[in-house]
């Protein structure tokens, strides 16, 4: 378990969460566990869930001094939720995992340990599940909205979906804000100059709650956003470095 919050955090991990009460306090735990030892703070970002997802962190504070509960006034989804963790973090690396304990915290020190080798430019590691733990029609409609978005965006990744990745705070600050833009930080951050990896993670069920996405919504969504994707990219410029003097 982490100790004592650490004065100025190496690591931040970020996590939204809404209306996750019964799967939120478990995986606190293992995100501390997983980083023991280690200069950490753990941010959840609760977007104003209707059940007791606020309480049941705030009563693991005590036990868990490393972890921090933000509070949305109103629902306003899971990219501004890892927003507003991002922008209240204070370390210079970011970790984001789901916050139904799908991504096992376990494999996060892997993604941050690869950033932290790799050079500046490198600006985030994503996780890429390999075997899914969801029902069948969410799989399969996962790897054609997979599929249709790689092509399109050539963006080389093959699991835009996966809640666990690691990124340079201030390259993720660069990027605009759009709802749903957390699906596509990959062309966001290439858009933008910097270089990605990924790593396979594993998968877990979902152990308690249910899930907020259908389908139907994530296609609508899905659609609209890989247009204004498209978009930035075709209206972004490369001035090739910028020098001085
Ligand atoms: N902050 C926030 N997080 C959300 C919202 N909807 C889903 N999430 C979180 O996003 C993650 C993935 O959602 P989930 O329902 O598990 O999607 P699925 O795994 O694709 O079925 C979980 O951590 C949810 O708590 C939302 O409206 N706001
Ligand atoms: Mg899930």
């Amino acid at each position: 378990m982490a100790k004592s919050p650490a004065a100025t955090p190496d690591i931040s991990v970020v996590v939204p969460v809404f209306d996750e009460a019964a799967a939120a306090p478990a995986l606190a735990r293992e995100i501390a566990e997983a980083f023991a030892g280690r200069a950490v703070e753990i941010i959840f970002v609760d977007d104003a869930s209707r059940d007791k997802t606020r309480a049941v962190l705030a009563a693991l504070q005590p036990q868990i001094p490393a972890l921090r509960v933000l509070v949305h006034r109103r629902n306003a989804g899971q990219s501004r939720a890892i927003r507003s963790g991002v922008l209240a973090a204070r370390a210079p690396v970011i970790v984001t995992l789901d916050g139904d304990g799908q991504n096992d915290p376990a494999d996060a020190p892997r993604l941050v340990d690869l950033l932290a080798a790799g050079p500046a430019v490198l600006a985030m590691v994503g996780g890429e599940r390999v075997k899914r733990q969801d029902s069948r029609a969410k799989k399969v409609a996962s790897r054609i909205a997979n599929g249709v978005r790689r092509r399109l965006l050539n963006d080389g990744a093959a699991d835009t979906g996966c809640g666990l990745k690691a990124f340079r705070r201030e390259a993720f600050l660069r990027l605009p804000y759009f709802d749903h833009i957390h699906r596509y930080l990959p062309a966001m951050m290439l858009r933008e100059g910097y270089e990605i990896a990924f790593l396979p993670v594993s998968h877990r069920s979902r152990s308690a709650g249910r899930s907020k996405y259908t389908n139907l919504g994530r296609l609508w969504a899905a659609l609209s956003d890989l247009a204004g994707v498209m978009w930035l990219r075709a209206r972004s410029r490369d001035p090739g470095g910028v020098d001085e003097g």
